[in-house]
C-alpha cells in the first residue's frame, strides 16, 4: 500500500502518519471504510426508493456529456443521512482538518451511467465554495465508492500535493466550474497525476484545494458514489446561498448505518434545486424527463 492508503478497522485512528499523509498529499484513501452490508444498504436506499429518479440532474461537461448528481443540505434521519453523521466519517474528517468542529455542508450522489456518464473538469472544490462566501479553504470531502470507481468507468484523478498551491481561478466550462487551464498544465508539470482506484466501501478523504477531475464512463459498469462535504463551524459562510450555513451536526455511532431502517422519510434534508445554484448550469433533470 502507498503511504497515503490506510485500512479502516474499528481501531483506526488519525495517527501522526495519517495526518502527515493528508497534509503532504492533500488526501488519504481509507480502504473498507464501509463494509459490504453497509454498501448494500446504501445502494438499496438509492436504487429502490426513487431518490435518484426524483432528485438527480445532469451537469454538462465540455463535450456535452452529462455526469449526474443530486445534492442535499442536511443529513436527515434516513439511511443515507447516517453516512455523514457517523463517527467514523465525521470524527476522522475533524481530526484530519485540525480538530475543530465540522458541520455538514452537503452530500452529493455522483453518478456516471454505463456508456453515458460524462467527465468532471479539473477543479478544486474550493473553486466552487469560494464563490459561496466560505472565506477559508477549511473544508474536506469524503468520496465513498458505492460501485468500483476506477479509470475505466470514470474514477477520480488527482494532482498529488496540489492543495498546497492555493486557490486557482475558476470559471464556467459548460455546466461546471473548471480551474484555469494554463495553470492546471503548469501544475501538472510539478505534481504527480494519479488515477484513484476505489472498490465499493473505499473512501477518498480530500482537501478542498486538491485539484481533481474524472473522465467519461465508456464502460458497461455503473459508477455511483457518495460525496459528503464538511465545513468548519468557524468558517461559516458570510453570505446566504444554496448550501447551509453553520448547523450543528448530530453525530451517530458507526452502528447507525446498519441499524437505521428509515428508507423513506427525508424530512429536513432539503434537496437542492439546481436552479438556485449559481455555480452550475444543470442539464437534464430526472424529474423533468419524468413529467414529459
Ligand atoms: O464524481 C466525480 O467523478 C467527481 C466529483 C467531484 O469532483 C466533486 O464532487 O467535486
Amino acid at each position: 500500500m502507498a503511504d497515503y492508503e490506510f485500512k479502516y478497522s474499528e481501531s483506526f485512528d488519525v495517527t501522526d502518519d495519517v495526518k502527515r499523509a493528508y497534509e503532504k498529499y492533500g488526501f488519504i484513501i481509507l480502504r473498507g471504510l464501509m463494509d459490504n452490508e453497509e454498501v448494500a444498504k446504501l445502494t438499496k436506499a438509492l436504487v429502490e426508493f426513487g431518490l435518484v429518479e426524483k432528485h438527480s440532474y445532469g451537469v454538462p461537461d465540455s463535450v456535452g456529456r452529462e455526469p449526474r448528481c443530486m445534492i442535499w443540505s442536511h443529513p436527515g434521519n434516513d439511511v443515507t443521512g447516517m453516512v455523514p453523521r457517523s463517527e467514523k466519517v465525521v470524527t476522522t474528517c475533524e481530526k484530519l482538518t485540525g480538530g475543530d468542529e465540522l458541520y455538514h455542508y452537503h452530500t452529493k450522489i455522483m453518478m456516471k451511467d454505463p456508456k453515458k456518464g460524462g467527465s468532471f473538469e479539473w477543479h478544486q472544490d474550493y473553486g466552487y465554495w469560494y464563490k459561496n462566501g466560505c472565506l477559508a479553504p477549511d473544508l474536506i470531502s469524503m468520496f465513498l465508492a458505492i460501485d468500483p470507481c476506477v479509470k475505466e468507468n470514470g474514477g477520480l484523478q488527482v494532482l498529488v500535493g496540489s492543495h498546497r498551491l492555493g486557490r486557482i481561478d475558476h470559471s464556467f466550462v459548460e455546466g461546471q466550474q473548471g480551474a484555469d487551464k494554463e495553470r492546471v498544465e503548469w501544475i501538472k508539470s510539478r505534481c504527480e497525476h494519479l488515477y484513484i482506484n476505489l472498490q465499493p466501501g473505499d473512501a477518498l478523504l480530500f482537501h478542498c484545494n486538491l485539484l481533481h477531475c474524472s473522465g467519461p464512463n465508456d464502460s458497461e459498469q455503473r459508477r455511483w458514489a457518495f460525496n459528503c462535504s464538511f465545513n468548519k463551524k468557524n468558517n461559516d459562510p458570510v453570505i446566504d446561498h444554496h448550501h447551509p450555513r453553520y448547523t450543528k451536526l448530530d453525530k451517530v455511532p458507526n452502528s447507525a448505518i446498519k441499524e437505521c431502517n428509515n428508507f423513506t422519510d427525508f424530512t429536513g434534508k432539503e434537496f437542492l434545486d439546481p436552479a438556485t445554484d449559481k455555480t452550475v448550469k444543470a442539464g437534464t433533470k430526472a424529474w423533468e424527463e419524468k413529467k414529459e
